[in-house]
């Protein structure tokens, strides 16, 4: 997301959330959303870096993130690194050298913290295991590299597109450890990507602390426009959760305020952050009626 807002070229304003639960903060303006990253404009929550990347582009078109011409293969590409080259970088970092680089000296209990927390997260995958994981990165990184193979500039014919962000993501995690960053030495017209698409930078980010970040949703005049798309199976005012498929399934309740194929809003109150609306991504989300949800 940071090098999606420096290729816009925006400024923006930059929280810490806390790494693992609790995270009363985050929950107050999710509604019990727990993944980060997440976006808010105002009393609006975006939830998923999918819808985020959507809605900064809505925003601010050029350059576009979804060129016409190639918009359905970069998104294909740009799921298949959210998920499947995503889950082989994680594990291939958390073999002892990347944990090494990533932790410090961080003490033991902050290990098994962080262990305890992400446990249920993979508790329904076959875990890879380091070797699996080195297998894995080679296979993906060698089809990447053929993708760059006539010089192209970036992944889906040569034009800048969500692709790269994506794929780029899993490869800040290797490239985050030096011992295990090696890896990329084996492809060099991926390794000179990773820096072309590095270069875009983070745009220009100012911290906030989440207390300002509260108060800003608690002022908040007015929500972003919404409609429910008829056909879709809910209807305004429906008692929803909606919850993520993969991993991390805490459901979120709220009344149902906006529904299309690509993004579902409930609004929720929270005694700090006000009246919010907390929007998801469809794909990849599942949404029910609370009553079938107990
Ligand atoms: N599909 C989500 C995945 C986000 C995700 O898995 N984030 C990880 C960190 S990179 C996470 O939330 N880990 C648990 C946490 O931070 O509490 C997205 O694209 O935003």
């Amino acid at each position: 997301m940071r090098l999606i807002l420096g290729y816009k070229g925006l400024a923006w304003r930059s929280v810490t959330v806390p790494v693992i639960m609790p995270k009363p903060d985050v929950i107050a303006l999710t509604g019990g959303y727990r993944k980060t990253p997440f976006l808010q404009i105002g009393a609006d929550i975006y939830c998923d870096t999918a819808l985020m990347a959507r809605l900064i582009d809505e925003r601010h078109p050029e350059p576009p993130l979804y060129p016409q011409e190639i918009a359905g293969t970069a998104q294909m590409l740009a799921q298949w690194a959210d998920t499947i080259l995503f889950w082989t970088a994680i594990p291939y970092t958390m073999q002892p050298a990347g944990v090494a680089a990533l932790f410090g000296n961080a003490p033991p209990e902050v290990l098994k913290a962080f262990a305890a927390d992400r446990a249920p997260f993979t508790s329904n995958m076959v875990r890879q295991t380091p070797a699996d994981a080195t297998a894995g990165l080679h296979t993906y990184l060698g089809w990447l590299e053929t993708h760059l193979a006539d010089g192209r500039e970036f992944l889906v014919r040569g034009a800048a597109s969500i692709a790269d962000f994506s794929v780029a993501h899993c490869l800040w995690y290797v490239h985050r450890a030096p011992e295990l960053a090696k890896i990329l030495d084996g492809y060099p017209k991926l390794s000179a990507w990773l820096q072309r698409v590095r270069a875009f930078g983070h745009g220009e980010s100012t911290p906030m602390t989440s207390a300002a970040s509260l108060d800003i949703a608690a002022k908040a005049k007015e929500h972003a426009p919404t409609e429910i798309e008829a056909g879709l199976g809910f209807a305004a005012g429906d008692a929803i959760t909606v919850m993520p498929v993969d991993y991390g399934r805490d459901p979120v309740p709220g009344t149902l305020v906006g529904l299309t194929r690509h993004e579902v809003v409930i609004e929720r109150r929270d005694e700090r952050a006000g009246t919010v609306h907390v929007h998801f991504p469809r794909l990849g989300f599942q949404i029910k009626h609370q009553e079938q949800s107990k």
